[in-house]
């Protein structure tokens, strides 16, 4: 069928988009490649019909994202919400040269066309949603379950911004005691039952100790540790061994594919990804090297909502484990997260969420609070939230106040130690 058909039907179609720049004040977190930037980035979407219905999306805000979403806006217009092959075929159009979206020291590069054609399917879900009456889980084919398990994400830290004057409430954490400690206040207030520690930054025989002190003051709560590359083939084996029957799963204790087969032949835990699987196209790949037992999902660039429910289906197929990575991230991510979380059968581990590590949000009502570490999807219809237009405003204000339009964790690092050198695996 040509595309253009589909333009000309009744239904509500899309007359304008908005897309607008946020910053969010966030805290020094530590990982292998440097240290958080006082703000993190975000894109907010806008999705407007004819009839005034309006829907949410939100991701990454780096320069190369913001220019895609707002190339491809235009596109849009007139595109029916319920027809995402359209969508699809409208960004790759409006995008010929494609290419990748993240800053340089992001973890992982993505295709700039699946991150903005994610975005914005989110914001058509959120419509099809109202235009249906129903909540997005209903979309993806129901609720399996009413509550959505988030672990605790755990980050060594920096005791304050190097331009801050007093240390946030969370203060200095770079020991293994003073990480069981941020451990403690993160399941006290959110009832988390699972915890995920970002390594890669300590020596390993501190991580090590940390994780053993964690599986110490917490019995029974299944544990992860993910140093993004940041170890060699042979401190990562090393460290699975050491810890083995403490891990439920090691994420992306190396470099690339045949580095996590290496590791995955050596070690008893299954290793998890959301760095050599990002795309479908990798998964072949990936089984047949058996590099990755668990697979992370994240709707922000597997396709959306829709593209993660069919990575679920294929991670089902090919016997891989589920679980889902997490960027710094706002409300509607969260929510968009929990409706899918809520509607996949095989999911099998907690989510990962950097969530608690913000202290506001651009929802109405503010932040989403967990209750035994676990949410339920906001009620519908769509996505199940509203923007809170003065907390818009002002991140919006952030924004173009501290003229930060990238992310880089290395030159942040600098900031505190001037000769930091990045080093990708540095143990
Ligand atoms: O925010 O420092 C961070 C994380 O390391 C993030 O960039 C990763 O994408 O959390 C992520 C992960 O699981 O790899
Ligand atoms: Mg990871």
């Amino acid at each position: 069928m040509a595309f253009g058909s589909l333009r000309e039907g009744k239904s509500k179609r899309i007359q304008s988009v908005k897309i607008t720049p946020l910053a969010v004040p966030d805290m020094p977190l530590l990982n292998c490649k440097g240290v958080h930037q006082k703000v993190f980035l975000r894109s907010l979407i806008e999705v407007t019909t004819e009839g005034g219905l309006v829907g949410l999306g939100e991701t990454y805000g780096s320069r190369r994202t913001l220019l895609g979403l707002q190339r491809s806006a235009d596109a849009l217009v007139g595109l029916d919400p319920l027809h995402l092959h359209d969508l699809r075929h409208r960004v790759v159009e409006a995008l010929p040269e494609g290419g990748g979206v993240n800053a340089p020291t992001a973890v992982a590069d993505h295709q700039l066309t699946d991150v903005v054609t994610s975005a914005f399917e989110v914001a058509c879900m959120d419509l099809q949603g109202k235009i249906l009456g129903r909540p997005v889980s209903d979309l993806l084919g129901g609720k399996v379950r009413e509550r959505v398990a988030f672990s605790a994400y755990l980050f060594f830290k920096f005791a304050k911004q190097y331009d801050a004057d007093r240390p946030d409430r969370w203060g200095e954490v770079l020991t293994p005691d003073a990480m069981v400690g941020e451990a403690r206040t993160l399941v006290e207030e959110n009832g988390f039952k699972s915890l995920k520690l970002k390594a890669g930054h300590l020596e390993p025989a501190l991580e090590i100790e940390t994780m053993l002190k964690l599986r110490e003051t917490f019995p029974g709560a299944p544990l992860r540790i993910d140093p993004n590359g940041g170890w060699t083939v042979e401190t990562a084996i090393r460290i699975g061994q050491t810890l083995d029957g403490v891990l439920e799963y090691m994420e992306d204790p190396v470099l690339g594919m045949d580095a996590m087969a290496e590791v995955a032949s050596a070690v008893s835990m299954p290793l998890a990804t959301n760095m050599v699987v990002i795309e479908f196209e990798h998964l072949e790949e990936a089984i047949k090297k058996n590099a990755v037992q668990v697979v992370l999902s994240d709707h922000h660039y597997w396709g959306g909502l829709r593209g993660s429910s069919h990575l679920a289906r294929a991670c089902q197929a090919l016997g891989l484990g589920l679980s889902m990575h997490s960027n710094s991230h706002l409300g509607i991510s969260l929510a968009a997260m929990t409706h899918l979380a809520a509607a996949t059968p095989n999911l099998t581990y907690d989510c990962d969420t950097h969530y608690p590590w913000i202290e506001t949000d651009i929802i109405e009502g503010g932040k989403m609070q967990f209750q035994d570490g676990t949410l339920t999807p906001p009620a519908g219809p769509g996505l199940g939230v509203a923007l809170d237009r003065t907390a818009v405003d002002r991140l919006h204000q952030l924004y173009l106040e501290t003229g930060i339009d990238d992310r880089d964790d290395t030159a942040t690092m600098r900031r505190y130690i001037p000769d930091y050198e990045r080093r990708v695996p540095r143990w």
